[in-house]
């Protein structure tokens, strides 16, 4: 099955409402449309330049959908400005707003989620060692967001796939994109909920991911031999770790081949796979965009066959060293070149391997001075057009193809690609997470941030490697960061070879006892957790969301990037400070009678409500402070060592009581693995009759009454029978 592409003609469906004629800054007339979203209460104008000479912008390679558009009026003028300047090999374009705003947004870049001040670029980059001052990362997302003094808030969009960038003011934005025209959407809505809902129909909305990819992944550069492997199982085994998967790096491969199995490591790579599905885990391997030049590899020579590869201007595959040596670069613009590469994915996962994790793809080529392709290689699909044009996509449309071949492997099973380099309607096709991040507590501290605004650029499933991915950590860095880890959308543990050993038993005694609970906590919390990935899917809200989306007119929330959402009723307040022991926490009023601090002992429970308010709560290792929201019922599962383990254990319910003895809550359920699976969303809510907690659940109207919920009730004075 094929997604739905990511084409439009520029013209479809929009209703021209004014044009401006421009003089003297290189764009002859600007044009603004208009566009009907779905998502009523969204109002969204398309501004389009036209450079001297008519250029105009050509077909989206950006957007996923464009929606069904009927005219709207361009109604006053006090909106926001736009403001286009071409100097001949630049475009830029800028939004001014006519209050000034808070920003977020542009992709993970380090450093802090308000953007106000910034910039970023775009030029999917191979970011090794990146910092605050890194420019440009691994993907590219040309979006801004603005926050309103009034709570009400705004999407700057631009539709293109080139080389640019974005800079952040305090009223407005900047985009800049080189040597094409190009629209800029601007959505503005009264809340964030529209908002989200109204770029999910322009970048497109994810699938719901299998739920093995939610629970905790364990990977390293390399395990490198199958017997590793083993013991590897058996020690998570044995020591009780919960653990959904393993995840394979390029050791695997034969002389780093994609597509490959070093024989003398891996002898029987179906064999060992089935082993360690039997213990509940699933093995993920690595794929590269570069296919070595080599006789006697399936790969290169049909690749070459099939003309499926980057060419440079003379017509012959440009060449580049990678892992493997010299490589060839699939051109995945190419529908056929997606094809087969599809089908190249579609016979090596056939031994077992779960999913792929698709690596090095902006690509990143070593010893060239633009670390990637050169600029003026060619590509021949989508109308065709230099590397400099589909640089920035080409991450994304390995993803797609890489996800069609695991759909032609298993049509009925939710395919599972993680990928590095990205584009903006990318998380259809995949999971991304935030590159080689290091050992340290900045990166720790980033990676809240990073991960919060990928989600608001509708990327939901996204994580950092814990532990950091270069350099040691200390055993309290390490055990903070599974703490973390624990609850932002993917998990995995991952390291470079030359770092120390990271897995959850690395540093031994209070540091292990730490990680083991922090790994039991994503257990835990992995119904809510799965809940949160189906309401993301249907309505674009982020799974872990910045603090304002609690309270979107409180200012004190707008910079906090050291607290987050776990969906709309928990906060998560982990520790990101060496010794610390405490830590404070914002608790927002609004909609909020309350907040209840989350037992410890999962069992356990809280008599009081906390007013909103800011607290120092304690934090000792192996706790991160979580709070509930007064009037909330959230969904746990007693910890299991695999996901699928856990299917058949009751939910216990945590009912956070009101001042009225009310709660309500929700619970999204279906088999984990099936696409399209017909699952069902439970309605609960709980009150008290006759001395007791009565919890009435629904599903679709109708009364569920062949259910055992196990309760914790919370916000009780006295204790009463459940
Ligand atoms: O395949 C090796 C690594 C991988 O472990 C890491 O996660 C990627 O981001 N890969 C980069 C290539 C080498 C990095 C130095």
């Amino acid at each position: 099955m094929t997604q739905r592409s990511a084409r439009r003609s520029p013209n479809e469906g929009l209703e021209s409402l004014a044009t401006f004629p421009l003089d003297g800054a290189g764009v002859k007339k600007l044009t603004v449309l208009s566009a009907k979203l779905a998502t009523e209460r969204v109002r969204a104008l398309v501004f389009r330049p036209t450079l001297e000479g008519g250029a105009q912008p050509g077909e989206s390679l950006t957007l996923a959908h464009v929606p069904p558009l009927e005219p709207a009026r361009l109604e006053d003028d006090d909106g926001p400005r736009a403001r286009f300047e071409f100097d001949g090999h630049t475009l830029r374009a800028q939004v001014a707003f006519k209050e000034s705003a808070s920003f977020y947004g542009g992709g993970a870049s380090a450093g802090r989620l308000l953007r106000n001040g910034r910039s970023v670029e775009f030029w999917n980059s191979d970011a090794w060692r990146y910092g605050e001052s890194t420019a440009a990362l691994y993907s590219s997302h040309p979006l801004a967001l603005a926050l309103f003094i009034d709570g009400s808030c705004a999407a700057v969009l631009a539709d293109s796939p080139r080389r640019g960038s974005l800079a952040f003011a305090t009223d407005g934005v900047e985009f800049a994109f080189e040597a094409e025209p190009f629209d800029v959407w601007l959505l503005q809505a009264p809340d964030l909920s529209a908002l989200m809902s109204a770029l999910t129909e322009l970048i497109g909305a994810i699938e719901l991911p299998p739920l093995w990819a939610l629970g905790y992944q364990q990977s390293r550069w390399s395990y490198s031999s199958a017997q590793e492997v083993r013991e590897l199982a058996a020690k998570l085994r044995s020591k009780r770790m919960p653990c959904d998967a393993i995840w394979l790096d390029i050791d695997c491969l034969r002389e780093f081949r994609s597509f490959t199995w070093d024989s003398e490591r891996f002898p029987e790579p179906e064999r060992l796979l089935e082993e360690l599905r039997e213990q509940g885990l699933r093995v993920v391997t690595i794929v590269d965009p570069g296919i070595a030049v080599a006789k006697r590899y399936p790969t290169h020579k049909s690749g070459l066959e099939g003309e499926h590869f980057v060419l440079d201007e003379r017509g012959a595959p440009v060449l580049g060293r990678v892992w493997p040596g010299v490589c060839c670069f699939p051109d995945f613009t190419r529908e056929s070149t997606r094809e087969w590469w599809a089908a190249q994915v579609e016979k090596y996962v056939e031994c077992g391997v779960a999913g792929l994790w698709i690596d090095m793809n902006e690509p990143s080529v070593f010893r060239t001075p633009s670390r990637s392709l050169p600029l003026r290689a060619q590509h021949r699909g989508l109308g065709g057009g230099d590397h400099a044009k589909f640089h920035n996509l080409y991450g994304q449309l390995m993803a797609q193809s890489t996800r069609e071949g695991l759909l032609n492997a298993r049509p009925h099973e939710r395919p599972f690609v993680l990928t590095r380099a990205n584009h903006l309607s990318g998380a259809r096709f995949a999971a991304q997470w935030t590159g080689d991040n290091q050992a340290s507590w900045e990166d720790l501290r980033w990676s809240i941030a990073m991960t919060l605004t990928l989600g608001l650029c509708g990327q939901p499933l996204a994580g950092a490697d814990v532990g950091g991915f270069d350099g040691d950590p200390s055993p309290e860095l390490f055990a903070r960061w599974f703490e973390l880890g624990a609850f932002l959308p993917f998990f995995r543990g991952h390291s470079h070879k030359s770092a120390c050993r990271k897995e959850p038993w690395a540093f031994g005694g209070e540091c292990e006892r730490a990680v083991k609970l922090a790994l039991e906590r994503r257990m835990q919390f992995l119904p809510t957790l799965y809940t949160l990935f189906e309401l993301a899917r249907r309505t674009g809200l982020p799974v872990v969301r910045p603090m304002f989306f609690a309270d979107p007119c409180d200012r004190a929330l707008r910079e906090l990037d050291d607290q987050f959402l776990f969906g709309p009723d928990l906060i998560v307040a982990p520790v990101l400070e060496d010794g610390a022991r405490k830590r404070t926490v914002v608790l927002p009023a609004r909609d909020a009678e309350g907040w209840y601090l989350f037992p410890a002992e999962l069992e356990g429970r809280s008599k009081d409500m906390l007013p909103p308010g800011r607290y120092s709560v304690d934090a000792p290792l192996g706790q991160t402070p979580l709070f509930a929201r007064a009037g909330r019922i959230i969904v746990n599962k007693p910890s299991k060592l695999h996901t699928a383990a856990q299917a058949d254990e009751d939910p216990v319910l945590h009912v956070f009581f009101d001042s009225g003895m009310r709660a309500t809550g929700s619970l999204y359920e279906d088999d984990g693995l099936t696409r399209g699976a017909q699952g069902k969303l439970t309605t609960l809510s709980a009150r008290i009759l006759r001395g007791r907690v009565v919890i009435d659940a629904f599903v679709d109207g109708e009364e569920v009454l062949d259910r055992a919920w196990r309760v914790v009730a919370h916000g009780l004075k006295t204790p009463v029978k459940s």
